[in-house]
């Protein structure tokens, strides 16, 4: 058993909205040996978080407890200390934590986090450490006037997105630090380090400043792109002395320090090295194996998202997509449909159909609905930008119960197809994952549209499992022992049952015609094109004449 006992195991944590996450995996067997959650409502009740979030001041502001963050790592840490593993093979920590998040410290924080005392919890150490109490996190959405201000100090939304990754958005640092200092001047003068949840949570691992990594750093409105550096633009154009607040930005792989005293004497762990933590998207691309371009994944959830890596930091013009620094130093992009599951369940809703039923009607009708369009923005759209919610049918009879449901499915799969595009991304494989995604008709549908191979894949916990794959490879880095990304997931970050969907060539082009027909009807939508009900018209009947396509 001599190997065994010397093979690493490497820990990833993932702080999200709702809860924290910790994997620990053997990479030698490739295997997880340590699954475990914690819902901050439930451990930590005494924060009156709901769903994360503390209680609301107004709908649009959304803040979370810095303090809990710090408890919930110190009972984690708590938990892995008890797993019974061999922990002195713990070699390297790294984590995930959802994006845009901002913790606000004052200048006894840095040497404070250095000499933490192991008798006592985490938390009531860190509450004197900050010049906020509260976090804005990324469901704040009260800063449009700072997003127009910043906006307009960096020169226009065209040339923050093209250095930063994205046009302002509410839910980013940047707007958010503006606002603390606008709201409270005196408080953010106090401040002397802003973190990102992911660089505060590195940083009480390893007792001082940890950096902030280019992949999180890209969800602030405030790092170039192409230097993976701050962008003085709009630093100064954010707020006055912001500069010296920033932490350093570091590749992700880079070593944040070692696992302090505090967390060695209070758990008895080992001297662990901490490697950089990164966004929960970042870390989510390495745990769902998207390290090579043409290999992306659409989430059919809530929202529906398509991400994937990119080698090149191109940028949307249109303003709707992101892009992120990716954890193996190339980038990522990333687009949000807000009428993901909502559109679907309305649907089914409307002609009062069970989800058999619904997949029975994709079934029965023809791939490219005879030319048939329906935009279904039930609720405001952010891809593309719809501020006024509404259906728009384009041949379509009302009450085509059938034609809505193919309908549905059609434009929100031609819509991810289309304005997906800005990333420059030739697709030959989808990984589909969340709940829709178990309909395999809709991923039939995928594959036609997209000219591309699908496969279902089980999420579970990416962003934890992306973090501990992460320590793994930056460990190996550090050590001179570098291992290609390919291989560090495979045999983790892999489809299950590997079913694959092809895509049915003759089907892609009809498709191919459709998306063509697809635009045009957005842009009439949106009051940008003409009618385009002649076309439709004229599809549908091309598609009579073959008997469907
Ligand atoms: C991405 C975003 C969310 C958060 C929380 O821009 O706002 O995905 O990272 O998960």
């Amino acid at each position: 058993m001599f190997h065994a006992l010397n093979m690493p195991y490497y820990l990833g944590l993932d702080s999200s909205t709702q809860s924290l996450t910790a994997i620990i995996i053997d990479a030698d067997e490739r295997r997880v040996v340590f699954e475990s959650s914690l819902a901050f409502d439930e451990a930590l009740p005494q924060y009156g978080t709901d769903h994360g979030v503390l209680p609301r001041s107004a709908p649009d502001v959304a803040l979370s407890s810095p303090v809990m963050w710090a408890d919930a790592l110190d009972q984690m840490m708590g938990r892995v200390a008890a797993s019974g593993l061999d922990l002195p093979r713990l070699a390297a920590i790294s984590g995930s934590a959802q994006q845009h998040g901002s913790v606000y410290l004052n200048a006894s924080a840095s040497a404070a986090l250095a000499s933490l005392d192991p008798a006592q919890p985490l938390g009531g150490q860190i509450a004197p450490l900050l010049s906020r109490a509260v976090s804005p996190i990324w469901m704040d959405s009260s800063t449009a006037e700072e997003c127009a201000e910043i906006t307009s100090a960096t020169g226009g939304a065209e040339r923050l997105s093209r250095h930063t990754g994205s046009r302002a958005f509410e839910r980013f640092t940047g707007p958010q630090i503006r606002k603390f200092y606008k709201g409270e001047p005196e408080a953010y003068h106090a401040t002397a380090r802003i973190h990102l949840v992911s660089s505060f949570l590195a940083s009480l691992l390893a007792g001082r400043d940890a950096p902030v990594d280019p992949g999180d750093g890209s969800g602030m409105n405030l790092m170039d792109l192409a230097t993976g550096d701050w962008w003085s633009p709009a630093v100064e154009g954010t707020a006055p002395g912001l500069a010296s607040k920033l932490p350093a930005v570091r590749p992700a792989f880079s070593i944040a320090g070692t696992l302090s005293p505090y967390w060695q004497q209070r758990h008895r762990l080992p001297a662990a090295q901490v490697i950089t933590w990164s966004g929960d998207n970042p870390c989510s691309l390495i745990g769902t194996g998207l390290v090579r371009e043409g290999r992306v994944a659409i989430s059919l959830g809530t929202s529906d998202v398509i991400f994937g890596l990119m080698r090149e930091p191109r940028v949307d013009a249109t303003g709707t997509g992101h892009v992120f620094g990716a954890p193996t130093g190339d980038f990522m992009g990333l687009t949000v449909f807000k009428n993901g599951s909502i559109a679907r369940e309305r649907v089914r809703d409307m002609f009062g159909m069970s989800w058999p039923e619904f997949s029975h009607a994709l079934d029965a009708t023809p791939p490219g609905n005879i030319g048939r369009i329906f935009l279904p923005w039930f609720e405001p759209e952010i891809t593309p930008p719809v501020s006024t919610p509404g259906v728009h049918r384009y041949g379509l009879a009302e009450g085509d119960a059938p034609g809505h449901v193919r309908g549905v499915v059609e434009a929100q799969l031609m819509a991810l197809a289309r304005h997906s595009r800005w990333m420059g991304v030739e697709v030959d494989t989808i990984y589909a994952t969340g709940g829709a995604s178990a309909n395999v008709q809709i991923l039939q549908v995928m594959a036609d549209v997209f000219g591309a191979d699908v496969y279902r894949f089980e999420v579970g916990n990416s962003a934890a499992l992306g973090a501990a794959l992460r320590a793994w490879h930056g460990e190996r880095h550090a050590a001179g022992a570098p291992i290609p990304w390919d291989d560090v997931v495979s045999g983790f970050a892999e489809p299950v049952g590997a079913r694959r969907l092809r895509s049915r060539g003759a089907l892609h082009d009809v498709y191919i015609d459709l998306m063509r027909v697809h635009a045009a009807c957005e842009a009439h939508a949106l009051g940008n094109g003409p009618d385009p009900t002649p076309w439709v018209q004229e599809l549908a009947a091309r598609s009579q004449e073959l008997g469907g396509w």
